[in-house]
């Protein structure tokens, strides 16, 4: 246990029986990673302690709270990348319905999601990823019914998953108006899941393509109003990026424990590595490293749950930041350990590929730089807020990321 700078092991009961349980589970986790598939036990377990539910609330409103999640996706995330983003895809497909679903959705697919079934959010394509507004797949409006034909790719979870969010450019009348979403079930004439993707990092996560060979629906599965998707779509990742954020932060610190453990035992030069005030300096950083994206996650998350205008840049800037970090303290970690950190399937050079492919989902880290670059230098008008692409009813003051400008300085 680390408790230099609070980069201590997380408390509460959820969380010491996912230690417990991943401690002892430690072989099931080597074959996830070697086999790139989920060992059985481990996925009847995540359904069992409830952490593929996080983002149902307790009643039948609004999804949980972001803060509320983040401590249990950042404890998964320092055992395994890929159970933390099993966790966290279904908390984003859960997120994307309930923020927008009428009450008869709401209740079909939260009985449907504790009845253990798979939520995966479909919104990147092979030729729309980080510009997630030029989208190919259309939602052709046939009156008493939508068909949609396009095709997503590296949807997480798609492979196990029963009921999709796919998001795609509405038709009505021959003209578009705009980005719907609607939720396709598995089964549906037309509906095909291709073969899981193998990928170098999150191994086990069953990330496939979904093609959608004019797949007809009821009209009400459409999510949330026409022509409202892309909005939809975006107040969900500013609730899934914390998360992104927190499932670094438990990689990060899986890296550095190592590199500690290492150095502690590790002679060289008549003492313990740990002597070395050169090996103090990288430990050092690598320390601030996940404490700072420790609390940006949170700030990140807690603001997020208020809706406050500076929620989608503070989440950009938690993602960004705490997935950055965990490449270069997992990266630092394999330098620290040497010729041992060479070995594949050791655990630095496994949470180096799996803070590698957090760089890149739920939006390139080029495109969190965006977001954020926008708010400093843009900064949305008083009274906006995330949750609306303009809203905030309080006016607070605008206090994240950018120290308030009051009395101008465009001098
Ligand atoms: N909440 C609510 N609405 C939002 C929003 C948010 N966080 N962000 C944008 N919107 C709304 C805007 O208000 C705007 O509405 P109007 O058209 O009514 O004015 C609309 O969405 C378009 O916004 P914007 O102009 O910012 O869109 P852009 O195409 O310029 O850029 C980026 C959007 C690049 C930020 C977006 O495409 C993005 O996040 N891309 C990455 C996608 C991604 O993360 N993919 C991974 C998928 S999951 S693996």
């Amino acid at each position: 246990m680390i408790e230099a700078l609070g980069v201590e092991e997380p408390s509460g009961s959820r969380l010491r029986e996912i230690r417990r349980h991943l401690l002892a589970g430690r072989d099931a986790l080597e074959r996830m990673d070697r086999n790139d598939e989920v060992p059985a036990g481990l996925h009847e377990w995540m359904w069992e302690s409830g952490l593929m539910t996080l983002a149902l609330p307790d009643g039948d409103g609004l999804p949980a709270s972001t803060a509320s999640l983040c401590d249990a996706i950042e404890e998964l995330g320092h055992h395994s990348g890929g159970l933390a983003l099993l966790a966290l895809a279904q908390a984003t497909g859960t997120t994307a319905i309930l923020l927008a679903a009428d009450e008869e959705q709401r209740a079909r697919y939260t009985a449907s999601i504790r009845e253990r079934h798979f939520v995966a959010f479909a919104l990147s394509e092979t030729r729309a990823g980080s510009d997630a507004r030029n989208l190919e797949t259309r939602i052709f409006d046939r009156g008493d019914h939508l068909e949609v034909i396009g095709a997503k790719w590296l949807v997480t979870n798609a492979w196990g998953a029963d009921h999709f969010v796919v998001f795609g450019r509405h038709v009505h009348g021959g003209h578009e108006i705009g980005v719907s979403a609607v939720v396709l079930d598995r089964g549906l004439p037309g509906l095909l899941v291709a073969a899981k993707n193998d990928l170098f990092g999150m191994r086990g996560v069953p990330t496939a393509s979904v093609v959608m060979k004019q797949v007809r629906v009821p009209r009400c599965r459409l999510l949330g109003r026409a022509g409202e998707g892309f909005s939809l779509a975006m107040r969900t990742l500013d609730r899934s990026r914390p998360l992104v954020g927190a499932q670094a932060v438990g990689l990060a610190r899986a890296a550095l424990e190592q590199a500690v453990q290492h150095c502690r035992r590790r002679r060289a030069f008549g003492g313990p590595l740990a002597s070395l005030d050169g090996v103090r300096l990288m430990i050092a950083d690598m320390a601030v490293a996940v404490e700072t994206s420790r609390l940006l996650v949170r700030r990140a998350a807690e603001v997020v749950d208020t809706g406050r205008r500076e929620a989608t840049a503070l989440a950009a800037a938690a993602k960004l930041h705490a997935t950055d970090a965990a490449v270069r303290v997992a990266l630092d970690a394999i330098q620290l350990l040497g010729g041992y950190g060479c070995f594949r399937g050791r655990a630095p050079e496994r949470i180096l590929r799996d803070a590698k492919v957090a760089q890149i989902y739920e939006g390139a880290n080029q495109i969190q730089r965006l977001v954020v670059g926008r708010h400093v230098l843009d900064p949305p008008q008083a009274g906006a807020s995330a949750d609306d692409g303009g809203s905030d009813a309080s006016g607070s003051t605008h206090d994240g990321l950018v120290p308030s400008m009051d009395g101008g300085n465009d001098t």
